[in-house]
């Protein structure tokens, strides 16, 4: 049984769960991270001593990173479909995914057009009244983007 560690409100451990989902793979969760059980204690820590969720257990198999984990499931898993064997199509799917974990904004590195519609969706989104997941990355581009002369006037001005 594939043991998933981290609650299911991280983005992060949401991309595990999915990806189960895709390849069909039963597994059982348990809820660690802030808001559940520490990740900063040393059980936890001896599974990944960066203090971070997800963590998994394949047997006697333990690793971290989301991106990495999603990886080693498709491969081991039967994931052709999802993260093709040929070179070509296994960079494409590389490319997307060292993307979303390294791209500051939208389309990339640099502050563009893309980042005016989406960031004004996403302080829609903050601004709405309702219990708001703690999504890290979510909140980090928000900083990035509070950061644009246009963002105080047009975008976080208090109206959401
Ligand atoms: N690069 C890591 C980032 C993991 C990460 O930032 N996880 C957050 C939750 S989304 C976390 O563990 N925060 C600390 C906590 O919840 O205790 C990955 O992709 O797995």
């Amino acid at each position: 049984m594939l043991n998933i560690f981290g609650k299911a409100s991280s983005i992060n451990v949401r991309k595990v769960l999915w990806t189960c989902v895709e390849l069909n793979l039963p597994f059982e969760r348990e809820d660690w991270g802030s808001g559940f059980r520490s990740a900063q204690t040393p059980e936890f820590l001896a599974l990944n001593p960066n203090a971070l969720v997800p963590v998994i257990k394949d047997g006697d198999f333990v690793l971290w990173e989301s991106n990495t984990i999603i990886r080693y499931l498709a491969s081991r898993y039967g994931g052709a479909q999802l993260y093709p064997a040929d070179a070509f199509g296994r960079a494409r799917v590389d490319q997307w995914i060292d993307w979303q974990a390294t791209g500051a904004f939208v389309a990339g590195a640099q502050f563009s057009l893309a980042d005016i519609p989406v960031g004004l969706s996403v302080n829609r989104w903050f601004g709405t009244p309702f219990e708001h997941p703690h999504l890290p990355a979510v909140a980090a581009y928000f900083e990035r983007l509070a950061e644009r002369p246009g963002f105080a006037v047009h975008c976080a001005n208090g109206t959401p």
